[in-house]
């Protein structure tokens, strides 16, 4: 499907990041190098299920990853970005049940809305933009893979993936047996239904079900399941090995260990993704902001509300991606005008020695995406200028620049 138009990029002219960008793998739980090959770095960062959208836990998650591809090109790479969209599957079809909607109506309406929400942040757009639906042959073509090897096998008349056919099921959470049963069933699993040969199985193809979408193919009539829909996509867009496999950290298990097994099955003598990386959870109200329990603060209300979404991005910059934090409104009032005084800043073209403001900033995205660092920074050199320095003739130009490649902002 169409993704959103890209922001422009600007002229990065001697800016750049000198050694590896370094990202936390959760598989690993250490900081890790990207080591892209010749054709680039190549990145896939799960899409939203298009309802509820664009929350400001999604926006987060997708301004961390936007910091990742923006890292890659300022380290001179090609950067391959591959986002999905799960435009089909129960939580969908549920809501759009509850409101008495038509499901494609409603997807198509809330990614239509993710688009712009996403314009409007600045963030770089997917090469691929995929949906489930559109994806559904790749889904059939890797079940039948999955078969051949022996790793599905049938309960009434969907197809479950054996987790057991996988040596390294498990790497990427890291998690034991018993935690993973824990969480499974909220997320999506369904570990008591009987006739499964493990309770971790996943749902691979799931038959048709009365009143529900379905489509015929050789897998009989039905639907793909959440999991193999990103494995599938990831594994034609990208190929194997592909360099980072993105998302929240409520994906770490099930979803990401499940593609990354179906794929690791498919193809056993390469490892799914290299590294695997995980953003905390945005709360609002003390939760976790969440669709089930609706407790939602959306991109699009406060720039119906004149919100600037350049100071949204600032707020959510002002955060590391790992960490799981809480929104509050007087984040984006403070965002506002530390946007007001960098603008004010860059203004006049001359202001304080920008190189070890820029040596920073682009240390500080290549060490794990430190977003807040780099905002400091920026501060710092905004706080000099408006004060009066003036050692640089270029420096609101070079900073402007540097804002806007390495932090998405454009000031
Ligand atoms: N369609 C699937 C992925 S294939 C999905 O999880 N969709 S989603 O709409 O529920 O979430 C989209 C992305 O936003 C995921 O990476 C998810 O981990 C992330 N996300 C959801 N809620 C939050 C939150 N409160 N804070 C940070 N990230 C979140
Ligand atoms: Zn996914």
């Amino acid at each position: 499907m169409r993704a959103w138009p890209n922001p422009s990029l600007p002229n990065v002219g001697d800016l750049g990041i000198a050694g590896p960008v370094r990202v936390h793998d959760s598989g690993s739980g250490a900081l890790e190098a990207t080591a892209p090959g010749a054709d680039g770095a190549r990145l896939y960062v799960c899409g939203i299920t298009p309802y509820d959208a664009t929350h400001l836990g999604h926006a987060a998650t997708y301004v961390a990853f936007d910091l990742l591809n923006r890292a890659g090109r300022l380290a001179g790479h090609q950067v391959r970005y591959v986002q999905n969209v799960t435009d089909v599957d129960d939580p969908l079809l549920e809501r759009a049940d509850r409101d008495g909607e038509d499901w494609q109506v409603l997807a198509e309406r809330q990614t239509d809305l993710f688009r712009d929400d996403m314009a409007a942040l600045r963030v770089l757009a997917p090469d691929a933009y995929v949906g489930a639906v559109e994806a559904i042959p790749l889904v059939v073509a890797m079940v039948d893979e999955l078969e051949e090897r022996g790793a599905v096998y049938r309960v009434d008349d969907d197809l479950y993936f054996s987790v057991a056919a996988d040596p390294s099921f498990g790497a990427v959470s890291g998690w034991d047996r018993e935690t993973m049963l824990a969480v499974f069933g909220e997320r999506g699993g369904d570990p008591d239904r009987p006739g499964k040969k493990d309770p971790l199985d996943c749902l691979l193809w799931q038959a048709e079900r009365p009143g529900e979408p379905a489509w015929e193919t050789s897998l009989g009539r039905g639907r793909p399941g959440w999991h193999v829909e990103c494995a599938a996509i990831a594994r034609h867009h990208l190929g194997g090995a592909f360099d980072v496999q993105g998302g929240g950290s409520d994906l770490v298990f099930p979803h990401h260990e499940m593609s990354a097994a179906e794929a690791q099955v498919t193809d056993p003598d390469e490892r799914f993704a290299r590294a695997y990386v995980h953003t905390g959870m945005v709360a609002l109200d003390g939760e976790k902001m969440s669709k089930s329990k609706g407790n939602l603060e959306f991109v699009s209300r406060l720039t119906r509300e004149g919100a600037d979404p350049m100071a949204v991005r600032l707020a959510l910059l002002r955060h590391h991606y790992r960490n799981d934090w809480e929104w509050t409104p007087d984040q984006l009032a403070t965002a506002d005008a530390d946007l007001a005084r960098w603008r004010s800043a860059v203004l006049p073209g001359a202001g304080a020695v920008t190189a070890p403001v820029v040596a920073v900033v682009l240390e500080a995205l290549a060490d794990d995406l430190d977003a807040p660092r780099a905002v400091a920074a920026i501060d710092g050199w905004a706080d000099a200028t408006l004060l009066g320095a003036t050692d640089d003739p270029a420096a609101g130009d070079v900073v402007r620049r540097l804002v806007d490649a390495a932090l998405g902002i454009a000031l």
